[in-house]
């Protein structure tokens, strides 16, 4: 039987089968041989499984699928690189933020975007609480991430509005949930998949305990596709990024940056830069301006800290 891994804890291994029945599995020791250098098994990952105990639904995983993509880190502290899979095979990866309570703060959402660019999954964003601001407002705060060519939502988890366009939307692949706390993330799953009753107002523990989730947890919609509950873009060490890199993160900079005068250009003083002078012509909005720049210098404080990347295919 072949199956979808839902979650990790301590040795046991939830699957949900192709026909729906989920069973508890443990990994066959072989495996383990065979992928010293990244995470045996994680949420995502696509296994074969055979029962052990076909009435307790107890099985043993006998393969894994090669991944097709992954949301990682690098293990800290390591001469060799290993990689430590938060979640396997994510295809998107949702933004959520409030259009009010809290006051929307653009700075953050730049933030969780780039970290989303440098993960290399397409991300997309979803304005919750719509029913504080009206949709016409929100549009006037966030349209300017529709013109960089982000997908926006613009919903209300608690209203049902919006809803339907964005289950639609999430059929049929998996789909990893960021942002800050109290943008309404638990809500928005509850709202999604009913039954779920994920603690709502409260932040997510991640625990080393030996039930608690260690990495990622996927949720089966019913409506077709997954939800995956992460720690944190920031737990997972996405926000490491490199100050020369950093235009490669904003989709409206990155296109432009082959234009500077100078290929290592980092579009702060050089001259020749062809990302301030669209700038100066308006054609980036002042805010994201902005925001390059305060990451830049957050990036440029922390760069020695950052262990050296994995090298990926
Ligand atoms: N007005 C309004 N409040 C919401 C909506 N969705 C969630 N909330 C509230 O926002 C707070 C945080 O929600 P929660 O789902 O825990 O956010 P999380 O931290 O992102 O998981 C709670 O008090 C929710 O009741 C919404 O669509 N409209
Ligand atoms: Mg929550
Ligand atoms: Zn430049």
């Amino acid at each position: 039987m072949q199956g979808i891994v839902l979650r990790v804890y301590s040795d046991f291994i939830d699957v949900l089968t192709d026909e729906g029945e989920r069973w508890q599995c443990k990994a066959l020791g072989k495996l383990k041989r065979r992928r010293r250098l990244t995470t045996l098994v994680a949420a995502g990952d696509r296994v074969e499984i055979k029962p052990v105990d076909a009435a307790k639904r107890e099985g043993l995983i006998t393969d894994i699928l090669p991944r097709k993509s992954a949301l990682s880190r690098r293990r800290p502290n390591t001469t060799t690189p290993i990689e430590d899979v938060i979640l396997a095979n994510p295809d998107e990866i949702m933004v959520v933020v409030a259009a009010a309570e809290p006051e929307p703060n653009l700075f953050l959402l730049d933030r969780f975007l780039v970290a989303a660019e440098s993960s290399e999954i397409p991300a997309f964003i979803v304005i919750n609480k719509i029913d504080l601001t009206g949709e016409r407002e929100a549009r006037k705060t966030f349209g300017l991430y529709e013109a960089i060519g982000y997908p926006i939502f613009y919903i209300s988890a608690a209203r049902n509005i919006g809803v339907e366009a964005l289950r639609r939307h999430l059929k049929d692949h998996i789909t990893v949930v960021a942002g800050p706390s109290g943008a309404g993330k638990s809500s928005l799953i509850n709202r999604l998949q009913p039954g779920l009753n994920l603690r709502v107002g409260e932040l997510m523990r991640i625990g080393k305990g030996k039930h608690t989730t260690r990495w990622a947890q996927l949720y089966p919609l019913d409506s077709g596709g997954f939800i995956a509950d992460t720690p944190g873009l920031r737990e997972l060490g996405l926000w490491d990024i490199r100050p020369h890199e950093l235009s490669d993160y904003f989709p409206d900079m990155r296109a432009l940056a082959p234009n500077c005068r100078f290929n290592d250009c980092t579009h702060i003083t050089e001259p020749g830069c062809a990302v301030r002078e669209a700038t100066n012509r308006g054609e980036i909005h002042p805010h994201r301006w902005a925001s390059y720049l305060q990451l830049f210098d957050e990036a440029t404080a922390t760069v020695d800290a950052i262990p050296p990347s994995l090298d990926r295919p």
